[in-house]
């Protein structure tokens, strides 16, 4: 049996040797390593054994399938490297002299959107605040009454630092530092807190052409005394007919975020097929855009703020999404495309 090992050993590593792509290496380890693989039917032979001899066998056997696995750790990476190798030696030499893609540079149209709506709440009295794209579990999660194992979590599963830390999924995890930053004025001097957010999320999810792992949003809060749900739709319904320059037509569904209570989606009518229903806005003819509603009290709670005497609004704007409308950019992928020659044709009198 232990030269059967030393066999297979010896045909592997000529396999190996001489693979020439990551497709083959892969089938090698399906052939070795896979569930009905070569080592695994190894393992079957060992019931004819005795005691002894199996124990040394299985050693044999395990030995020889981390030497596999690490044989083929080796030449994926070794395939990998001469695969960028060639991309780098095949790239044509940067020629100065060849015409500019464009004639001169533009805005992102992320960035109009986002400077737009900045424009729009400044006139209207809010702070315009920025905040880091890496945050603390506590940040994203628990300051929003999301405490850990929440199924809220589920829906916003995103990447994760060595440390713990991790990028952000939401601006709303810029709420609890936006409370303790201006409580003090809230409560001593009687200013509102009156704040916008935006800032780049992250989330580890597929794409379509309304989803990205990288998107933007807009948060903004607005705490006093008697904050309802009117002054929220107010300043919704404001803020997107200055945006779009025409009323835009709205509606308001029931949303659960454990953030909020009572909490809303607000989706505006598809500007792409005019509410026929497209991809875009998967069919429906309405585009989640924008959900928000009233700040819960554990949540002002967790920021200093005494839920018994001040009442607040939150949402969380979807700025990629509003830029889609805005700019008729049917597919989401296409705005981090880095492809300027059709970025430009949105931006370029900008
Ligand atoms: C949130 O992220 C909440 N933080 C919003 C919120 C804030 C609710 C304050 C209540 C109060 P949601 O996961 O639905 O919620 O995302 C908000 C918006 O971001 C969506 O409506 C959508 O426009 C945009 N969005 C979400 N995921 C993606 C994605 N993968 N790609 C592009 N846009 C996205």
């Amino acid at each position: 049996m232990l030269e059967k090992v030393k066999e297979l050993k010896q045909s592997f590593d000529n396999a190996i040797q001489s693979a020439v792509d990551t497709q083959i290496v892969e089938n090698l380890r399906i052939e070795y390593l896979g569930k009905k693989g070569i080592v695994t039917g190894l393992l079957k032979d060992m019931k004819n054994l005795s005691g002894d001899e199996k124990k040394s066998f299985g050693q044999q056997v395990n030995q020889l399938k981390s030497e596999i696995t690490d044989a083929i750790s080796a030449k994926l990476a070794q395939l990998q490297a001469k695969a960028v190798e060639r991309e780098i030696n095949s790239m044509p030499d940067f020629d100065v002299s060849a015409p500019p893609v464009l004639e001169r540079g533009s805005f992102h149209p992320i960035t109009l959107v986002q400077r737009d709506c900045e424009r729009v709440f400044r006139s209207m009295g809010f702070t315009v605040e920025d905040y880091s794209e890496i945050v603390t579990d506590y940040e994203c999660f628990e300051a929003l009454n999301i405490p850990k194992f929440h199924p809220a979590r589920d829906m916003q599963d995103t990447y994760y630092l060595e440390n713990g830390q991790l990028l952000k999924s939401q601006t709303s995890a810029a709420q609890n530092a936006i409370y303790k930053k201006y409580r003090k004025a809230l409560i001593e001097e009687s200013k509102p807190i009156k704040a916008v957010f935006p800032g780049r999320c992250f989330r580890n999810e597929a794409t379509d052409a309304c989803h990205e792992n990288t998107f933007f949003q807009m948060e903004g809060v607005m705490v006093d005394k008697n904050i309802s749900i009117s002054n929220l739709i107010f300043f919704m319904k404001t803020m997107l007919s200055e945006v779009f320059k025409k009323d835009i037509k709205v509606r308001l569904r029931p949303g659960f975020f454990p953030f909020v209570e009572p909490g809303f989606e607000l989706d505006i009518n598809c500007l792409i097929c005019g509410g026929d229903g497209c991809p875009s806005c998967k069919q429906s003819g309405w585009l989640e855009l924008c959900p928000c509603g009233m700040i819960h009290p554990e949540v002002l709670k967790a920021g200093g703020i005494d839920p018994e005497e001040y009442t607040g609004f939150a949402f969380g704007l979807g700025l990629t999404r509003l830029a889609m409308m805005k700019y008729g950019i049917k597919d989401i992928r296409d705005l981090n495309s880095g492809n300027l020659k059709s970025l430009s044709q949105f931006t370029q009198d900008k």
